[in-house]
């Protein structure tokens, strides 16, 4: 029913076959068979093989020869900061952090380093694989990033799985080293404002399915509006980073609102907020060698909590500024596997760990179990080619505009399918036009998406900042903005200026206190017994409730598609995103110890159907599966 359905599509026969189409016409996935699993597997095995994968059209299929081997696991895994955690709590690492001498390494690559490379979408397989690795040969780490952030919601809308069992995984393969996520405070790992209890109640599953560090920010650093969040980490008893986001330019007396007082100012804030650990995120990477002395130098002293450090190589001098922070007595920093860093993503992790080697802050790491896991990285990365962004050198221009690095690539690739390629340099100015405008704001997940909406918008239709804020000129202004000004993400320091305040608003009177304080409870025994009731009576544990709570329509696409495909984490990433080729021979372990060996013997002409018969081996049994072509 489902092939039938998918041809007769208006759609479909457009050729417009896309995962969006997937994801906007969940009516196709209604009247599907029930399947044995690994019947869904080759189901989704043969499609992929006739019609290729929607998000890999037109790159090549990456070489076999490269297939990723993770290094040995050298010895049992040593004692590590989640012992730590678990056996004295967050107050003991974080005193801990403060006390010794060596510069801490936390390592990006599972959640910020292909977020900022790779558009966010690295399989679960290709982590999972390379875990036992880090907890055996690098137990020194401060922690592992593998949570949060874009990955949240790519990994159900693009990746076919499940985030929550990606983190079980993980946490069960890292049983010395802590984990870590990015947590947007009250936007969850959303776009936009959660109410409390479903903000609370996020964290507490995070923090049982494995979260041991959360890494707080807010969007316009309104720290009034990282309490709920803040709290419930602590409650749950893992490690709070309250976190500064770093704008601007300490040194520069033009951006005097966040000067070094603003920084050491909401610094004390945090800390009196309850955290363990201050953040320092750099998300755009502007932070320079100089001003990361002084600034690192202030907050130490003047607040007095351990300070971690993130930031991006964006311009190319991450390292430089690792190391000026390093001599300023920073305790931990941010940093990605060599084959997953620089430009966009963190700084090179095995050249910080030599910079530093024989000095006071000797960060203790194994250069050769760094060079066996980056090799294995590299050989990963291979596999991604389809979401490479073509940024060939750093580039000093996020001066100018002061995109985060998630956004930066991103936003050039919106541009480009806007027509806007060769604007982008005016899309640049144009965003930094915005800021000024919008009050010089802090822009990172979700202000950074409005400031980039708007400056597209103006580029597209030839407005400049003038016309926008003249008014007799009338602008429609996108959905983002206008929420935003309501007051929607929060407030600025200083709130955002009156001109454009009204202008968006044409008058009506923006909610000045924090978002949550106004939007009700969910009742969330109500919303899992609906949503039960939507998947035809499934149980509905904390982990699907949570996700249907932060994105629900993304979250019964899943569901549906999931219902059709089946375990599809478990294939390769080469089979996931190119199918298969005739002879090649697979193996996906769909349960742990239940393997499924899969030869894919070779593919049919396509038949008066429209129809293309795929045969394949399933553990020795022939087993044929129709498809239709779509090409
Ligand atoms: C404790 O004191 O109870 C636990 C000791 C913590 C050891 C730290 S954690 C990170 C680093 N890696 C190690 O192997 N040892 C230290
Ligand atoms: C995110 O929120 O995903 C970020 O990486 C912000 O820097
Ligand atoms: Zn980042």
């Amino acid at each position: 029913a489902f092939v039938e359905n998918l041809l007769k599509h208006p759609t479909f026969l457009n050729n417009e076959y896309t995962t969006r189409f997937i994801d906007e016409t969940p009516e196709l996935f209604q009247f599907r068979k029930r399947r044995d699993r690994a019947t869904k597997v080759l189901v989704y095995l043969a499609d992929i093989t006739v019609n290729g994968h929607p998000e890999t059209k037109g790159h090549p299929r990456p070489a076999m020869a490269r297939d990723p081997r993770p290094p040995q696991a050298l010895a049992e895994p040593r004692m590590g900061t989640r012992n730590l955690l678990e056996q004295k709590g967050p107050q003991a690492v974080a005193d801990w952090m403060s006390q010794q001498r060596q510069l801490l390494i936390t390592d990006t690559t599972m959640r910020d380093g292909h977020q900022s490379l790779l558009a966010t979408r690295m399989r679960s397989i290709d982590m999972i694989k390379v875990a036992p690795a880090y907890a055996a040969n690098l137990p020194q780490l401060f922690s592992v990033e593998c949570w949060g952030g874009a990955t949240f919601d790519v990994a159900y809308r693009f990746l076919q799985e499940c985030p929550w069992q990606r983190l079980r995984d993980l946490r069960a393969a890292l049983p010395n080293v802590m984990t870590q996520m990015l947590l947007r405070a009250s936007n969850g790992v959303g776009y936009t404002n959660y109410p409390d209890n479903v903000v609370q109640k996020f964290v507490e599953t995070a923090a049982k399915t494995g979260v041991d560090v959360f890494r707080v920010f807010d969007s316009l650093n309104w720290v009034e509006n990282m309490r709920v969040a803040m709290d419930a980490v602590i409650d749950a008893g893992k490690v709070c980073e309250g976190t500064i986001c770093y704008t601007g330019d300490i040194f520069d007396p033009d951006r005097a609102k966040y000067d070094l007082k603003y920084y050491v100012k909401m610094g004390k804030e945090l800390k009196a907020a309850g955290a363990h650990v201050l953040g320092l995120k750099d998300m755009a990477g502007l932070l320079k060698p100089a001003q990361a002395r002084v600034l690192i130098k202030a907050l130490k002293s003047e607040v007095g909590l351990p300070i971690h450090f993130h930031t991006h190589d964006t311009a190319g001098i991450a390292s430089a500024t690792i190391l000026a922070a390093s001599e300023a007595g920073v305790d931990a920093v941010d940093c990605a596997m060599d084959a997953l860093s620089g430009n966009t993503s963190q700084a090179t992790l095995g050249s910080v760990v030599e910079a530093l080697r024989h000095t006071d802050r000797d960060t203790g790491l194994d250069m050769k179990a760094v060079r066996e896991i980056s090799d294995y990285w590299e050989t990963v990365r291979s596999q991604y080619g389809a979401f490479e962004t073509g940024m060939q050198a750093p580039s000093s221009e996020v001066y100018l505009h002061e995109m985060p690095g998630g956004q930066f690539t991103n936003l050039k690739a919106q541009a480009a399918s806007l027509g806007l390629a060769e604007r982008w340099p005016e899309v640049a100015r144009t965003y930094a036009d915005v800021n000024q405008m919008f009050g010089d704001i802090v822009k990172v997940t979700p202000s950074s998406k409005v400031v980039g909406d708007m400056a597209l918008m103006m580029v597209s239709q030839n407005l400049s900042r003038a016309q926008v804020e003249d008014p007799n000129v009338d602008v429609a202004f996108p959905d983002s903005v206008i929420d935003m000004m309501r007051g929607n993400l929060g407030q600025p320091p200083g709130g955002f200026p009156k001109p454009i305040l009204d202008k968006v608003l044409k008058g009506e009177k923006p909610n000045l206190e924090r978002p949550g304080k106004h939007l009700p409870p969910v009742d969330l025994e109500a919303t899992r017994a609906e949503l039960s009731k939507e998947l035809e009576g499934r149980a509905i544990d904390d982990e699907d409730l949570c996700g249907y709570l932060m994105y629900p329509k993304v979250f019964l696409d899943y569901m549906g598609r999931h219902r059709q495909y089946g375990p599809v984490r478990s294939l390769p990433t080469r089979s996931f995103f190119y199918g298969m080729e005739p002879g090649e021979e697979i193996a996906a372990e769909i349960d742990p110890g239940k393997t499924l060996e899969i030869r894919m013997q070779t593919t049919s002409e396509t038949g008066e159907d429209g129809e293309v018969k795929v045969f394949f081996e399933l553990n020795g049994q022939p087993r044929t599966i129709r498809v239709p072509n779509r090409l």
